[in-house]
C-alpha cells in the first residue's frame, strides 16, 4: 500500500472556524499532509492573521479569509473570492460551532436559533455553495464536525445536541445527493477533547471533569491533534469509497455504557 493514499499535495482545503481549537488541529493535519489551507473564522482579521502566522511557523501554505458562515451572502462572495485568488476547493471542512448550555426550559428561542443556526444551517450553507465546483469538476470531498451530541443527550446541551443530531443526518442526505459525482461526505464525532470550548467543564475536581475521564475508556480528555489522522484520511484518497460515514473520534466513549467510579 503506497503512502500516496494520504497524500493531499496540490490540494486547496477550506477549514471553517479554523482560527483556534479542533478546527486549527485538523487543518494543520491536512497542511502537514501537503494541502493549502483557507483558515476562516469571523471574530476578527486580527484573530485571522494570528493564526497565520501559527500555520506558516508550521510550514504550511494558508490563506485567510473573514466571513460569517451563517451569511449566505458572505459564504457566496468568499467561496468566489478564494477560488478567483488561491485555487478551487477540493477539500470543505465544516467546523464553525458554538455551544451555549443552557436547561432547555430556561433557554432563549434567540439563543437556540442561534446555535442551530452556527451548528446545523451553516454546514448546510457553505457546502451548497463549495459543492457547486466540485459536481462541475466530479471530486470533492466534504468533512461535517459533528459531536457525541449527535448520538447522545446531555443536560443542558439540547440546541447543541439538536443541531449535531440533525447534522449527522444532513450529512448523510449529502452523500445520499452528491455521491454519484464522486463526492465523498463524511463526519467525524470528536468525543472530548482539551479546547477553550469544554475548559469550563475540564476543571480539575470539577465533577463533570471526573465523569469524562471515568467514563472515557481512554481515561483521559482527547488532544486536539488526536483529530488530525481522521480528518487526513476523510479528505484524502483513502477513503474514496467511504460515504455518509460518521466517524467518531472519542477514546471509546460511544462504545461502552461506562462503568462506575469505583470500579478501576
Ligand atoms: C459539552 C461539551 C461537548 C463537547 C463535544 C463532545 O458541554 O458536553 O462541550 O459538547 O465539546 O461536542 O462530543
Amino acid at each position: 500500500m503506497s503512502i500516496s493514499l494520504f497524500d493531499l499535495k496540490g490540494k486547496i482545503a477550506l477549514v471553517t472556524g479554523s482560527t483556534h481549537g479542533l478546527g486549527m488541529a485538523m487543518a494543520i493535519g491536512l497542511g502537514k499532509a501537503g494541502a493549502t489551507i483557507i483558515v476562516n473564522g469571523n471574530s476578527s482579521q486580527e484573530k485571522i492573521d494570528t493564526a497565520l502566522v501559527a500555520y506558516k511557523a508550521e510550514g504550511i501554505n494558508a490563506f485567510g479569509y473573514k466571513f460569517n458562515v451563517t451569511d449566505e451572502d458572505q459564504v457566496k462572495a468568499a467561496v468566489k473570492s478564494i477560488e478567483a485568488e488561491v485555487g478551487t476547493i477540493d477539500i470543505l471542512v465544516n467546523n464553525a460551532g458554538i455551544i451555549k448550555r443552557t436547561p432547555l426550559e430556561d433557554m432563549e428561542v434567540s439563543d437556540f436559533r442561534e446555535v442551530v443556526d452556527v451548528d446545523l444551517v451553516s454546514p448546510f450553507i457553505v457546502s451548497k455553495h463549495v459543492v457547486k465546483g466540485m459536481i462541475a469538476r466530479k471530486e470533492g470531498k466534504i468533512i461535517n464536525i459533528c459531536s457525541m451530541m449527535s448520538e447522545l443527550g446531555r443536560s443542558t446541551v439540547g440546541a447543541y445536541a439538536a443541531a449535531k443530531g440533525g447534522l449527522k443526518m444532513l450529512t448523510q442526505n449529502m452523500a445520499t445527493e452528491w455521491a454519484k459525482h464522486n463526492i465523498q461526505i463524511n463526519g467525524i464525532g470528536p468525543g472530548y477533547f482539551a479546547t477553550t470550548q469544554t475548559a469550563p467543564i475540564r476543571v480539575e475536581g470539577h465533577p463533570f471533569n471526573d465523569f469524562i475521564v471515568n467514563r472515557t475508556p481512554a481515561a483521559k480528555w482527547g488532544d486536539p491533534s488526536d483529530l488530525s489522522g481522521a480528518a487526513i484520511f476523510l479528505s484524502s484518497k483513502a477513503s474514496d469509497f467511504v460515504n455518509g460515514h460518521i466517524l467518531y473520534v472519542d477514546g471509546g466513549i460511544l462504545a461502552t455504557i461506562g462503568k462506575p467510579s469505583n470500579e478501576n
